[in-house]
C-alpha cells in the first residue's frame, strides 16, 4: 500500500478516506494542520511540530478532540499503516461537519484526519544549481487579521504567491508585509547571509515561526555561525552574499536569483552548504521511531 489515511479513528487506503462536503475545513477553510516528515523510519520533529498544531487550534479556538498522547499515538499508527520509511504526514484538524452558515457552534464535532503519503520535492539539480524566485506583488496579511503564525487551512494568499512564480516560471515567491518588509515565501521561510551573519525576518512579523526555520537558527549557532531574527527590505535580499529557503519539504535550499538579481556570485553560497550538510545529518540522525518494536528485517 502506497499510503494511509487516518479519519476520525479509522485508518484507510487513500482511495476510501473520505469527509462530508458539510466540513467546515472544505466550506471555510476552517480548521488547522501541520506538515512533517519521515526520514527512514523516524518522524523528524514531532513534539515541535505538535506543540505547533495544538498552538494554531488556540489561536482559531479549535478544540481538538484527541490529546496529545492520543494524537501522537495516532501519527505513528497511520505511519505504520502505510509501511512507508520515508514519507509526508499531513494532520488536519477541521471544525467539522455543520450547517451552511459560518457559525462553529453548529459543528459539534471536529474532523480529525492524518495523511501519510510520498512526499513531492524539489529536483535534486535545484539543490545544486539553486533556486529562482521572484517577489510577490500580494503580501502577507497583517498579524490583526489572522495571524500567519496560525498554520491554518487559509493558504490562498500563499496559492496567489505561487501562481505569480509559476507565470515568472521560477519556483519560489517572497512575500513582504504590508511595510514592505520581507517577510517569507510561500511555503517555506527565508533566510539570507550578509557580512557573515545569518539573517532570518523575526516572527512578530505573522509569518510561520518554520520549525525547520528554528532548527538552522539552532544549526548556524552551533556552526559558530551568528544568527540573527532581523527586520530587513528587499535590498537586504539583492544585496545579500548568500540566501537560502527552509521548510519541512524544501529542507534547506539555496537560492540564487530573486527578481532576475543575480545573489551573491550567482551559485549556492558556502554557508548555505555547511547548513544544508548539518540540517541532512540532524534529519538522519534523529526523531520518533515508527518501526521500533518491528523486527528488523520488515525493512
Ligand atoms: N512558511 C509557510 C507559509 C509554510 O507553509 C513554512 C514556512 C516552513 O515551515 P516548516 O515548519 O515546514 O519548516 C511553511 C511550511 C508543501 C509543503 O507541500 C508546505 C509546507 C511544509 C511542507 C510541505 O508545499 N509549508
Amino acid at each position: 500500500m502506497s499510503g494511509a489515511v487516518y479519519v476520525n479513528g479509522r485508518i484507510t487506503s487513500k482511495q476510501e478516506a473520505m469527509i462530508s462536503v458539510y466540513d467546515h475545513g472544505f466550506l471555510y477553510g476552517d480548521g488547522v494542520f501541520e506538515g512533517i516528515r519521515v526520514y527512514d523510519g523516524r518522524i523528524f520533529k514531532l513534539e515541535e511540530h505538535l506543540d505547533r498544531l495544538y498552538a494554531s487550534a488556540r489561536g482559531i479556538m479549535l478544540e481538538i478532540p484527541l490529546d496529545r498522547t492520543d494524537l501522537r499515538r495516532a501519527i505513528i499508527e497511520t505511519v505504520r499503516a502505510s509501511g512507508l520509511r520515508d514519507a509526508y504526514i499531513r494532520p488536519v484538524i477541521s471544525r467539522g461537519p455543520g450547517d451552511l452558515g459560518i457559525d462553529p457552534r453548529k459543528c459539534a464535532h471536529p474532523t480529525v484526519v492524518i495523511i501519510v503519503d510520498a512526499i513531492q520535492l524539489y529536483p535534486r539539480e535545484a539543490y545544486e544549481r539553486g533556486l529562482r524566485m521572484i517577489t510577490a506583488t500580494v503580501r502577507r496579511p497583517s498579524p490583526d487579521a489572522l495571524n500567519g503564525r496560525v498554520k491554518s487551512l487559509n493558504y490562498l494568499n500563499n496559492i496567489l504567491a505561487r501562481i505569480e512564480a509559476n507565470q515568472a516560471g521560477v519556483e519560489e515567491a517572497l512575500m513582504l508585509t504590508g511595510d514592505g518588509v520581507v517577510c517569507e515565501c510561500s511555503a517555506d521561510n527565508i533566510f539570507i547571509v550578509t557580512r557573515g551573519e545569518v539573517w532570518t525576518p523575526a516572527s512578530h512579523l505573522s509569518l510561520l515561526q518554520g520549525i525547520t526555520r528554528d532548527t538552522v537558527l539552532g544549526l548556524a549557532r552551533d556552526l559558530g555561525m551568528p544568527a540573527l531574527e532581523k527586520i530587513f527590505t528587499l535590498y537586504d535580499v539583492y544585496a545579500a552574499s548568500e540566501c537560502f529557503l527552509t521548510g519541512t519539504g524544501a529542507e534547506v535550499a539555496p537560492v540564487v536569483e530573486v527578481d532576475g538579481r543575480k545573489i551573491g556570485d550567482g551559485r549556492p553560497g558556502p554557508m548555505t552548504g555547511r547548513l544544508i550538510a548539518a540540517f541532512r545529518d540532524l534529519a538522519r540522525r534523529t526523531g520518533t521511531p515508527v518501526y521500533a518494536e518491528e523486527a528488523p528485517q520488515r525493512r
